[in-house]
């Protein structure tokens, strides 16, 4: 981008560009220091060229200062302009500390010859490190301190649906897996490891037994490879990948520009013919990098690297050898051989984490919990479903959509219709499609099939298949290579990651006895791979939450003092309690010999588990981290009602529906909290009657009437007092409050909106949509209208009543109750 003005110039620079040239301009000092303030801040601009624009030593200086925290700028024009010595000496200074310039053009300055080389050598340096780190392993360190980055190259495909939808069965058949006829229902969520690449044949899950698989932070519990000293690890692994990619592109070119020399490698070509060939190399890949955005880049620092033109007064240091750019064969000598051949097969490699939902209702409440905005999302459904029941079949898909609507607004979705065995008629396929198509339109995030002009993807998952004749799944195909082409797309997979933050990972995944490690251990492992500064760390952290490689809730202060380095524990340990008892049983003969057959039936039938219960089904030793995480999700509250001999909780997302009462059978003042212009997700209604039973019995005593609770309504009482119940309803897009005596409306009224607007922040990442209104007679009426008019018996009218004195029964208030959270 070239800019005739300041202003066009500093929008250029700021709009992500990578290469921004300034023409006929003049640049003040103070200009100067505008660009520098840009510079500073900047993250994307490679080169920056200021060649007669009239720059001073101030100005020169100025610019100097502003790269000091620059980590891209690696080339930095200022041919002919106004520069002295001061200029030479401030960034003589600035490359003390910075590791990213390769390069300053000084020509038609004013600035003394012998610092103008000092200069070069500086800089020289720095090339040096650039380049030579990697291929040396001992410098690894070094790699770790000089911040370098390397590819991310994983992604998470997130697999949702309907129950028996065929998710587990898709899974299997991305794998090239036989298709069995009887998959179990999924759990919980599953979580398999895999590995693609765009060049050979397929997906495959990362076994513990293959061992030239890429090695993947989940593989847990595998042996590692020993290298010298070190161990073989993730970080090492990009590290081996990104000196491998430098070498080939460099040996690409030697080859392509002098065959003759090809055996020769070692030798530097000259500078001009590299560069043209560079340039040429340059267009041609441009032309495929909207595909492979990160291989151009790659070539394109190759680029940089190989260029020795550091300065323009070097002419004379051509007898000095830079550092040897080399070979393939050194560098296997540097590293070891496996680990080179394993780069080399990884170079384009993507490796997923996919996560496939069991699709019984009960898991719903848990997806908000692990659907995050990384990642591609594929939501399955059985095409026979849409052909015999439309609306439900629809219903469903549109309460995925939504779902991961509200928490993964960017992802990409996919949609697979399976049983394409069954549903083949074009008639059909075109049906289905319609209807897909209607049911899209509202959600552009839906990736739809441009090559069948389709909106979604027919699978049939029965079709034999075998890897080594080459048969393959012809729909399955097809779906794997959209998968790649939309991940391959995704920004966080393009994104070049900290070799310090890989370094991190792999010494928080070292320990393979442990499922997770406590904020400390993280900091301290931190500091060990050269990360200091806190916010980088929770921004590591979130990252790598968002990518599904470890869980870290940062909801409240408490559960971001925890970080679940196995995240399948986790979902384990969860689906052990918030499980569907009718499909996946607990062995109740098991339970039986331990005594605890009875609490066992009144958790599966009435939400409520027994502390013996909890020791029993998790580790003992864990049941306090687990317990603390369930509260603080709002998946369970104590139970302080009746015997409280036992602690006892109660899980609301388990209770049973009501079929017997009408919702218009409660009778008495409601107010409604609306959702129908948007959607009631899963899980707010039960975790507002979480909150609402968990308040309760704080204030509970012995003789407060036990919760009556269902899925679908929740009786309960704020005292002593018959009169203060309070019923919360769900309804056809709607949550109801109701109270049959007005002396509570008021208590009712905070207790609820308090209670659902922490549930919207700390479990909907305040997303919720929805409209309080306050029903009188037949008429609604908007909360604050309600509010303003001091609307009896919701509000008080005369000042100095309280909710203690309306209550006197009620020992702490709402507030108290949330602070103590
Ligand atoms: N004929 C045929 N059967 C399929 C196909 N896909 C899945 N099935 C069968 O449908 C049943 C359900 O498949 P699963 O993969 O277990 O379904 P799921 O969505 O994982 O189910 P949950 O884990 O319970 O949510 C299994 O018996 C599969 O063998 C298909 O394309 N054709
Ligand atoms: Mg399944």
């Amino acid at each position: 981008a070239t800019a005739y003005d300041l202003a066009t110039l500093l929008k250029e620079i700021k709009s992500g560009k990578t290469h921004v040239k300034g023409e006929d301009l003049f640049l003040s000092d103070s200009d100067c220091r505008k660009i520098g303030n840009v510079l500073a801040k900047n993250e994307t601009l490679e080169e920056l060229d200021l060649a007669e624009t009239e720059v001073g030593d101030r100005g020169a200086a100025n610019l100097a200062a502003s790269l000091r925290d620059n980590k891209t700028l690696s080339i930095l024009n200022l041919s002919d302009n106004n520069c002295a010595d001061q200029t030479t000496e401030a960034f003589l200074q600035l490359l003390k500390v910075n590791g990213t310039l390769t390069k300053i053009q000084l020509t038609g300055n004013y600035c003394d010859d012998k610092y103008v080389k000092e200069l070069n050598l500086a800089l020289r340096k720095n090339k040096t490190n650039k380049d030579l780190f990697l291929l040396h392993y001992e410098n690894f360190e070094n790699a770790l301190k000089y911040g370098v980055k390397g590819p991310w190259g994983m992604s998470k495909l997130m697999i949702v649906g309907q129950g028996r939808a065929g998710k587990t069965a898709t899974v299997k058949t991305l794998l090239g897996q036989a298709f069995s006829p009887d998959v179990e229902s999924t759990v919980g969520i599953s979580l398999t490891q895999t590995k693609t690449t765009t060049t050979d044949s397929g997906w495959g899950i990362a076994q513990e037994k293959t061992k030239d698989e890429a090695i993947l932070p989940y593989m847990k519990g595998k042996k590692k490879e020993v290298l010298g000293e070190h161990k073989v690890d993730f970080a090492a692994t990009v590290a081996a990948k990104v000196a491998v990619k430098r070498v080939e592109t460099q040996a690409q070119k030697l080859r392509n520009e002098r065959p003759s020399l090809a055996r020769f490698v070692s030798k530097m070509p000259s500078t001009k013919m590299v560069a043209k060939q560079a340039k040429k190399e340059k267009k041609r890949k441009e032309k495929v990098s909207s595909k492979y955005n990160k291989k151009a880049k790659g070539n394109r620092k190759a680029e940089l690297v190989i260029d020795d033109d550091i300065g323009d007064y070097d002419s004379e240091e051509g007898e000095e050898e830079g550092p040897p750019i080399m070979d393939h064969d050194t560098v296997f000598k540097k590293y070891n051989v496996k680990l080179i051949t394993k780069a080399q097969n990884n170079l384009n490699s993507l490796a997923f984490t996919i996560w496939d939902y069991g699709g019984q209702k009960v898991f719903y409440t848990l997806h908000h919990l692990f659907l995050t905005k990384y990642g591609v999302y594929i939501l399955v459904f059985d095409m026979r479903e849409i052909l015999s029941d439309e609306d439900e079949a629809t219903t469903y898909l549109t309460f995925w959509l939504n779902s991961i609507r509200l928490h993964a607004q960017e992802a990409p979705v996919l949609l697979i219709g399976t049983f394409h065995d069954h549903v083949k008629s074009t008639q059909d396929l075109g049906e289905i499609d319609q209807v897909i198509g209607n049911l899209i339109a509202a959600f552009p995030q839906v990736e739809t099939d441009k090559v069948y002009n389709r909106n979604f993807f027919p699978l049939d998952n029965t079709l034999p298949m075998n890897p080594k004749e080459n048969v393959k799944n012809g729909d399955a195909e097809h779906i794997k290579a959209n998968i790649e082409r939309v991940s391959r797309n995704q920004e966080h997979v393009k994104r070049e990651v900290s070799l310090r933050w890989l370094r991190c990972l792999d010494l928080m995944l070292e320990d393979d006895s442990k499922s997770k490690l406590s904020l400390s251990e993280v900091k301290t492992m931190a500091e060990k791979s050269g990360l200091t500064s806190s916010d980088e760390i929770m921004a590591m952290l979130h990252i790598f939450n968002e990518l599904g490689v470890i869980t870290h809730m940062t909801s409240t202060d408490a559960l971001k003092q925890v970080i679940t380095t196995n995240p399948q524990w986790l979902l384990d340990a969860l689906s052990m309690i918030i499980r569907d008892s009718t499909l996946h049983m607990f062995d109740l003969n098991e339970m039986e010999k331990m005594g605890l057959e009875g609490e066992a039936v009144t958790l599966m039938n009435k939400g409520i588990a027994s502390r013996d219960l909890l020791e029993h089904l998790w580790n003992p030793s864990e049941v306090t981290f687990l317990l603390d995480l369930m509260r603080r999700t709002l998946l369970l509250s104590e139970w302080r009602f009746g015997d409280t001999k036992q602690k006892r909780y109660m899980v609301p997302s388990l209770l049973q529906d009501d079929h017997h009462t009408k919702p218009k059978e409660f009778k008495g003042d409601r107010f409604v909290f609306d959702f129908s212009q948007s959607y009631l997700p899963v899980g707010v209604f039960s975790r507002l009657v979480c909150l609402c039973v968990g308040y309760c019995g704080v204030n509970a005593s012995s003789k407060t009437p036990e919760p009556i609770l269902h899925k679908n309504n929740a009786q309960m009482w704020l005292n002593e007092n018959e009169n203060s119940k309070v019923t919360l309803l769900e309804n056809k897009q709607k949550v109801w409050v109701v109270v049959e005596h007005s002396s509570v409306a008021h208590i009712a009224l905070s207790m609820s909106l308090a209670m659902m607007s922490k549930l919207n922040e700390d479990a909907m990442g305040d997303g919720l949509e929805y409209a309080t209104l306050i029903v009188t007679g037949k008429k609604a009426i908007r909360f604050v209208d309600a509010k303003k008019q001091r609307l009896e018996p919701w509000f008080h009218t005369s000042e100095g009543q309280t909710e203690k004195n309306r209550n006197p029964q009620a020992k702490i208030g709402v507030e108290d109750f949330l602070a103590a959270f």
